[in-house]
């Protein structure tokens, strides 16, 4: 039965009849339980929630959600997101993916979603592996990762997500843990709550194929208390630190979104004196 309006929503009204398939200890867990939370905390009603999901364990996403939902084809999350958006700007529009959805197939959307600035969160479940095909490496895995497609061990440099959208021009770019939830419904409360694109990557450790449970804890740290999140250069230089895994938000500025310029565009031309697209066709009738 669906939440009454003016009723206030809890994180368990987020809940669908689904229950997730994913392997027991999964970390897409902690990232959906902080999904609720983060919903719940901003009293944001379904039918005004859109999430866009790819395809991967973590595609799975709006199956668990309350709201609206589009499972896309792989890769096509941002582009869809982008749609929904600009159709109706009033919607809260949630991204979610795994790492290969998001940096591998659909790697070629991201430097236009970050400098569009259009305003929707964008979740990447990080576990640096294709969980739903078997655990064959991704662009976040590391050099050396043996995996059914590199039995060897991985020859290529992984890839740094965080520094990638800080120089698109994302204007919010942070890294959570699935494992600490409560930090993570923070970050995404954040994420959602910022007028522009939205980024978070989520260390979401895959149990079954790449278990980092134990080696990514004692690398955990919060983003230094008197790190300025506006200074661009400074985010992108804590993005190259890898003595330690920084959570928190390591940039975040405002900008003009794309749909506010659509908007405007769309004003401009109906004040012009241009022809109309119906006038330009009728000379070719
Ligand atoms: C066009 C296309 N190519 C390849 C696949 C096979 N495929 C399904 S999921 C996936 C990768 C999923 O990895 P990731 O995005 O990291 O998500 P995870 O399963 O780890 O959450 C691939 C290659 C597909 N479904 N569609
Ligand atoms: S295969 Fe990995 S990513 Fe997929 S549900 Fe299992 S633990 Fe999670």
């Amino acid at each position: 039965m669906p939440p009454d309006v003016a009723q206030e929503l809890t994180p368990q009204n987020y809940k669908t009849d689904e229950h997730p398939i994913w392997c027991p200890g999964c970390g897409d867990f902690g990232v959906l339980a902080s999904l609720y939370q983060s919903l719940a905390k901003l009293q944001i009603h379904s039918k005004d929630l859109v999430v866009v999901a790819g395809i991967g364990c973590s595609g799975r996403t709006p199956g668990f959600v309350k709201s609206y939902g589009f499972h896309v084809v792989h890769g096509r999350v941002l582009p869809v997101a982008l749609g929904v958006k600009l159709a109706n700007p009033k919607l809260t529009v949630v991204g979610v993916g795994g790492d290969g959805d998001g940096f591998a197939i659909g790697g070629g959307h991201i430097p236009h979603a970050a400098r569009r600035n259009f305003d929707i969160a964008y979740l990447v479940m990080d576990n640096a592996t294709y969980g739903l095909t078997k655990g064959q490496y991704s662009p976040t895995a590391p050099k050396g990762f043996q995996a059914g497609s590199t039995p060897y061990g991985n020859i290529e440099k992984p890839l740094n997500p965080l520094a990638m959208l800080i120089a698109y021009g994302a204007t919010f770019v942070a890294r959570g843990y699935s494992g600490k939830p409560k930090e993570l419904a923070d970050l995404i409360t954040r994420a959602i709550e910022h007028k522009g694109f939205a980024f978070i990557d989520i260390i979401s450790p895959c149990i079954t194929f790449y278990n980092t449970y134990k080696v990514i804890p004692p690398k955990l740290a919060e983003v230094p208390h008197e790190h300025d999140v506006t200074d661009r250069a400074k985010a992108f230089e804590l993005t190259l630190l890898d003595d330690k895994v920084y959570l928190g938000v390591f940039y975040q500025v405002q900008e003009p979104t794309f749909e506010d310029g659509v908007a405007q565009v769309i004003k401009t031309a109906q004040a012009s004196s241009r022809p109309r697209l119906e006038e330009i066709f009728a000379e070719f009738s």
